[in-house]
């Protein structure tokens, strides 16, 4: 333990901590306190939102339907706000994010630009002493981890960015002012479904925009009707329903697999299914077509056939195809995006699409981007859309230390391992939502799987908390298990084969493993209320 540490006098003593006050931290500090705990939540940003907070470039917005994204566990809360429409923009949900914070009352017990810096478990006292960057000490019984799945940005990717003349961006910690693109030449560094998002929207507006293409992305048409009174009423009539159904499908979200095994069906059959679920124009495509999808190499390919043959359709010329469509992995295997008119920007005579593939990026030079072959292109602004250092990266930038001084870091650096994504074995009393190992963003509509978590957290303080309990931990068997099935399930599909941050292989060094629970919303929260009703069997409780 560090000196500064050790000195436990001036902490400020109270029951719980929460790091974040987005989806998860705010409805997490709600529970606790209502349970009559002393807490509070930390938070770097200077207001509430989390991922709606930092993610204000432009073009953001929803991918997940907002009748779904909101909670469910509060009927006038989710009643008395109205949508705009069915994905709306991050202006809107970060407004609705600020009313969630006043209608529950919940800034009194929120610190704003405050960041954690540390977090070491003292095994004298078996509680833990966080320190913030400005200095300020927490003693505290629980630490409660709710710093975001997508939340630590890959910022710092090229040699020579602070050279640069222009502006330079990462999409998610995007200035809270308008940025003027006209008359500029902008360089978008990646096609995710963030750098989709900036890039339809900015192309009509920049001088010249160039895209820097490392691997091609499935995309898939986005349907956002506004919404009038009428909608948002038929949709705040669903509420009974939507409480009762999203926790239990295999994405959390309102659709599910119905239509049983896909190859015993015609193709007639299939296509059909396909057709329908395409012009959906949500993420039903993906999540809710069939489960083969994720399994079976012929259903992926003929899958992913489908979605290729949209894409040239709309793309025709072969050498956009070449560039845009991919080929070397599954439709679904990763994030698929939803855009607006995405594919038709590359048309536009003042939209570059460069292939970076086989000529990658070497530097940020004063003048723009520098590829492998020696090519400068000259840009005003540079946008990083390179994603993050997902599900483990807002862990690992704190320095969290458990039992006999153990490090976090230092040990998911080898191998990232944790108990249904909720607790960690050698860290105790440390709970974590949207965490590797449980189903968090990649393959949940965030909400509901966030709901789950915070629920199954506060329940289980609330529980040991009643038994006398001051510590509970997952012990390593238990904790064995839960890896085994997970690389079990996830072993079994070809998602482990694509490259991503689904994977971690997006950041140099990290440990390979799919980072999200892939067998099904439902049967994760089962087995999250199983250890619940058997009094939290494989946990040691001190
Ligand atoms: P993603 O999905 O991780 O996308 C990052 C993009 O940046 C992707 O196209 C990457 O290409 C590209 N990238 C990253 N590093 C480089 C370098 N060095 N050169 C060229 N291209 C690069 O992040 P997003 O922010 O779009 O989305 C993250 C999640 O947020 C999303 O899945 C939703 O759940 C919300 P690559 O594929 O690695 O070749």
């Amino acid at each position: 333990m560090s000196d500064a540490l050790s000195n436990t006098k001036t902490a400020t003593k109270i029951d719980a901590l929460v790091v974040g006050a987005g989806v998860a931290g705010l409805y997490q500090l709600y529970q606790l306190r209502n349970m009559g705990l002393t807490v509070k939540a930390l938070d770097t940003a200077s207001n509430v939102g989390g991922t709606w907070y930092w993610n204000r470039y432009p073009g953001a917005k929803f991918d997940s339907e907002a009748y779904i994204y909101q909670y469910l566990f509060d009927e006038a809360l989710y009643k008395n706000w109205s949508w705009s429409s069915r994905f709306p923009g991050q202006p809107e949900i970060e407004r609705w994010m600020n009313y969630v914070a006043d209608s529950l009352d919940l800034r009194k017990d929120i610190l704003f630009k405050t960041t954690v810096i540390s977090a070491h478990f003292d095994e004298t006292t078996q509680r833990w002493l966080v320190e913030t960057l400005a200095g300020q000490r927490f003693d505290v019984q629980y630490f409660v981890a709710c710093g975001g799945m997508l939340s630590a940005p890959l910022e710092n990717l090229f040699p020579g960015q602070d050279s640069f003349k222009g502006r330079l961006f990462h999409t998610a910690r995007w200035p809270n002012e308008v940025i003027d693109f006209k008359g500029k030449r902008v360089g978008v560094i990646g096609i995710g479904a963030t750098g989709i998002q900036v890039i339809q929207t900015i192309a009509s507006e920049v001088d010249q925009l160039k895209v820097f293409i490392r691997t091609p992305q499935y995309v898939n048409p986005m349907a956002n009707p506004s919404y009038g009174p009428a909608e948002v009423d038929a949709y705040k009539a669903r509420f009974e329903e939507l409480k009762a159904t999203l926790p239990h499908t295999f994405s959390g979200f309102e659709y599910d697999f119905v239509h049983g095994p896909w190859k015993k069906m015609s193709v007639e059959r299939r296509q059909e299914i396909l057709e329908e679920n395409w012009q959906h124009g949500a993420l039903k495509m993906w999540l809710a077509t069939c489960p083969e999808m994720f399994m079976d190499e012929e259903v992926s390919e003929e899958i992913s056939e489908f979605v290729r043959q949209k894409m040239r359709d709309r793309l025709k010329d072969p050498h956009l195809c070449e560039l845009l469509i991919p080929t070397d992995y599954g439709f679904g295997t990763h994030r698929v995006p939803l855009e607006h008119h995405y594919l038709e920007v590359y048309h536009r005579p003042n939209v570059e699409a460069i292939s970076v593939r086989g000529n990658p990026i070497t530097e940020i030079v004063p003048e723009g981007i520098k590829t492998a072959d020696g090519t400068v292109y000259a840009l005003d602004y540079v946008i990083l859309a390179t994603g993050f250092d997902a599900g483990s990266g807002a862990l690992t930038r704190i320095d969290i230390r458990g039992r006999e001084g153990r490090s976090l870091k230092e040990e998911w650096r080898k191998d990232i391992r944790t108990s249904l994504g909720l607790m960690i074995h050698g860290y105790p009393n440390l709970f974590t939502t949207g965490a590797p190992l449980a189903p968090s963003a990649a393959l949940c509509n965030m909400t509901t799987c966030l709901q789950q978590q915070t629920e199954w957290i506060a329940e289980c303080i609330s529980n040991t908390r009643a038994k006398g309990v001051k510590v509970i931990e997952p012990g390593e068997t238990f904790q064995n298990d839960w890896v085994e099935h997970h690389d079990g399930l996830a072993n079994a599909t070809l998602v482990v084969k694509t490259h991503s941050w689904y994977m971690g292989s997006n950041v140099e060094g990290k440990p390979r493993r799919l980072l999200s629970y892939i067998g099904g919303v439902g049967q994760y929260r089962q087995k999250c209320s199983e250890v619940t009703a058997s009094n939290y069997a494989g946990f040691v409780l001190r």
